[in-house]
């Protein structure tokens, strides 16, 4: 019995929070899935046999939907290869045979903890890194909503000082999820983040959540600053930061890899947030990363909203993308 098959007993038999989380992930997912699934399921009726044409075709539509050029070819040989060995001749049916490979990139080589780093000695520290506008601030916010709900203490400390609007805008989603606020513009960063971090110890904080400014246009500044700021968090909170998520829009598409890629360089992604997916009809990005930086997607923002931000599922994702498909058995 192939994944897909799988896929489809499992989602008959589900809990309720796992329905959610499915609801909301094919929400967020609808303008990916009308235009690559819909593209593939074009191309199924297009061409009826498997040919030299149909690959072609289906190269353009994974690179469309910004799986990476290098995850396309790789994928693509091993979907011939499979043709071959299993002697497939049906687009129908090569269509679950696609499914099953998508879930196999995912889950293949080492596998990734999309869960997040608890300290249980203390405050858990998590620090937010990524380029401007991705939705650090946003997403901020959208942690701190889901950390109150569950009862912690949570402070939020304004590490982009510099940029105007930045401190006040921090403060003001501190207010709005009740969360305790530290921050200071105009001033060094790291000293912004020492202060801080002295509050939440006294104060008994149990998730502390570090906004950054991102200027990857001048790398060497960033990682000193990135190199300073985890010393002066390491010094007060052992083991601290626990988390360094990258944020990245999905809408920006190869660029967002590009980021990734730099602040690997640059310094210890432990995670990464995939913002603005319900915007994006480019959700493939979700395996383009796992390719070419290997860092787990531990979080996706599913919208503007507060419970927008959902934990990386990559069963809820491959349903979002395929539910048709998995629905009708077609
Ligand atoms: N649709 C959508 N918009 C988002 C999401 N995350 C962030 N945004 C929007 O992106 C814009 C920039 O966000 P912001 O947090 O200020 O970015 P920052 O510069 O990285 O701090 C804001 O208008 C957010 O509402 C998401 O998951 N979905
Ligand atoms: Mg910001």
């Amino acid at each position: 019995m192939g994944l897909f098959s799988k896929f489809k007993e499992v989602f008959n038999k589900k809990e309720t929070e796992k329905i959610e989380l499915d609801e909301a992930y094919d929400k967020g997912l609808e303008n990916t899935r009308k235009e690559f699934v819909n593209e593939l399921s074009i191309l199924g009726h297009k061409y009826n046999k498997v040919s030299e044409e149909y690959f072609d075709e289906l190269e353009d539509i994974l690179i469309s939907a910004d799986i990476g050029v290098n995850t396309v070819m790789k994928f693509v040989d091993r979907l011939k290869a499979r043709v071959k060995k299993e002697n497939i001749t049906d687009t129908k049916y090569l269509q679950e045979v696609i499914v099953d490979e998508l879930f196999i990139i995912y889950v293949s080589g080492e596998s990734l903890s999309d869960k997040i780093n608890i300290n249980n000695e203390g405050p858990t520290v998590i620090l937010m890194v990524g380029v401007n506008g991705v939705g650090k601030t946003t997403t901020i916010a959208k942690l701190a909503y889901k950390y109150t709900q569950s009862g912690k203490k949570v402070m939020l400390i304004a590490g982009d000082t510099f940029r105007a609007g930045a401190v006040p805008q921090l403060e003001e989603w501190a207010k709005k999820t009740n969360s305790l606020f530290y921050g200071k513009s105009n001033t060094d960063p790291a000293g912004v983040i020492y202060d801080g971090l002295i509050k939440a110890k006294e104060e008994n904080v149990d998730i502390v959540l570090i906004d950054t400014a991102g200027r990857l246009q001048n790398k060497v500044n960033l990682m000193k600053e990135l190199e300073k700021i985890n010393k002066v968090i390491g010094t007060h909170i052992n083991g601290a930061p626990h988390e360094t998520l990258l944020v990245i829009d999905a809408a920006t598409g190869q660029n967002g890899i590009l980021q990734a890629e730099s602040f690997k360089e640059i310094t210890n992604i432990t995670g990464i947030v995939l913002t603005k997916l319900d915007g994006s009809a480019k959700g493939g990005i979700v395996l383009a990363i796992k390719e070419s930086v290997n860092i787990p997607v531990k979080f996706v923002g599913l919208g503007e909203k507060m419970e927008d931000l959902k934990p990386f599922d990559i069963e809820s994702y491959i349903y979002g993308l395929f539910k048709d498909m998995i629905n009708d058995g077609k």
